[in-house]
């Protein structure tokens, strides 16, 4: 039978998480990324090689690399942008040479998630990432103090932002800053306010469409070179799926991802299939998704979310939640069939569990964690995805 593959994030010893623990659950590869080498460098090949050993030396292989971050001056369409291009491909050369060739990406700006809230106590008494538009408002108008904010919310939203920024103590405001500026995965260091001021400063002033050129104009200089060497590139959706602080998304949907995948047509110019980001829109059809660029997804995250009425959304367990999580599985094994039918494309797509709860004896060592990146919430997600998956083969006879 063909598994999708099990796969685990690994930050490094030091984010509370060793090798030999993932080893423990039944995991096949391990998605990690050379996160000391600073963005738009060159990975060195010794540097790659080294940390693909370590992997190895655990029984385990070095599935795919996430991520190879993007330097914004590609983002933001800067004159020096081809210097960084050529460090790009020359970096997935590299990893090719180390025999890695599925590397996940993000084209976001400022931050990579954004969440409001990094340890939001659920009923049970475990703990989850919450998103909740009113807080991400106050931080906008009363932390980020962009300009002009105040037209772009209703009277009623900017009143109920200033009532809830009001309320806050000195410290519950410290938080609420420390939760948006720490959306980096793999680092334990936030973003200074003043840097992410400054950099939101220049992307308010890039429109939606240049963003997209420049999306556009990155991946018809990276795909070709990736194709020659059998580089698989995945882009990841923008989480959450829509405008944070007046900041266009153009990984969000599904008109953004067909835009994506037709700028560039190559089969290494794929998606990261995010059930996660993509799900806290309630328009977003993750079925459709799959089902219509099913053959371009390289890599899948699973997770779920519970989206409230307001526009907050809080990731649920791995099961539960607004994601019809078995609709979704059922339409990625479907996926698969139909590659091993056309014996093109990769059957054993790797997957992993995207975020889990702080729970048990997570709670203990929760400080260590990057946050989502528990041990055993994440692990409890794994065996529910795998069992998942088992059933669903069964009832489809495969
Ligand atoms: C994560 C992302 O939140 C998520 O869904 O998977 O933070 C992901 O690690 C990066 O955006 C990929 O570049
Ligand atoms: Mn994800």
């Amino acid at each position: 039978m063909d598994y999708l593959k099990k796969t685990f994030r690994w930050f490094g010893p030091e984010f509370g998480v060793s090798l030999s623990d993932i080893k423990q659950l039944g995991v096949e590869g391990i998605v990690a990324a050379c996160q000391k080498v600073p963005i738009g460098e060159v990975w060195p090949v010794e540097t790659i090689a080294t940390l693909r050993s370590e992997i190895m030396a655990h029984g385990m292989e070095w599935a795919v690399v996430e991520s190879v971050n993007i330097h914004t001056a590609i983002k933001y369409g800067l004159p020096e942008r081809d210097t960084y291009i050529a460090n790009y491909i020359q970096t997935l050369k590299n990893l090719a040479e180390n025999g890695i060739y599925d590397v996940c990406y993000n084209f976001m700006q400022l931050i990579d998630w954004t969440r409001t809230d990094l340890d939001y106590i659920l009923p049970t008494g475990a703990s989850a990432l919450r998103y909740s538009p009113v807080s991400a408002s106050a931080f906008d108008l009363f932390i980020l103090e962009r300009e002009n904010a105040k037209e772009s919310y209703t009277k009623e939203a900017y009143d109920d932002a200033k009532t809830y920024f009001d309320a806050l103590t000195y410290l519950e405001k410290k938080k609420l800053e420390e939760s948006i500026l720490s959306g980096m995965p793999g680092s334990k260091k936030l973003i200074a306010l003043e840097e992410f001021k400054a950099n939101h400063a220049t992307v308010l002033k890039i429109s939606k469409k240049q963003l997209q050129d420049n999306l556009s104009y990155f991946l018809n200089a990276v795909i070709p070179e990736a194709e020659k060497i059998g580089v698989r590139m995945a882009v990841h959706p923008d989480d959450p799926p829509f405008s944070v602080f007046g900041v266009p998304r153009i990984v969000s949907n599904y008109q953004e991802i067909k835009f994506l995948l037709e700028c560039c047509p190559s089969s290494s110019n794929g998606l990261t299939f995010c059930s996660g980001s993509l799900g806290a829109s309630s328009s977003n059809d993750l079925v459709k998704i799959i089902e219509d660029f099913g053959e371009k997804i390289h890599f899948i995250h699973l997770r779920n979310v519970t989206r409230e009425e307001d526009g907050s959304f809080y990731e649920a367990d791995h099961l539960n939640g607004s994601v019809p999580i078995e609709k979704v599985m059922k339409a990625l094994i479907k996926q698969q069939q139909a590659r091993k039918r056309s014996n093109n494309g990769i059957v054993g797509i790797p997957m992993r569990p995207d975020h889990g709860h702080v729970l048990l004896d997570d709670k203990r060592r929760q400080i260590e964690f990057y946050s989502g990146y528990s041990l055993i919430g994440r692990a409890i997600g794994l065996s529910q995805l795998t069992g998942l998956e088992m059933g669903i083969r069964e009832g489809l006879q495969v």
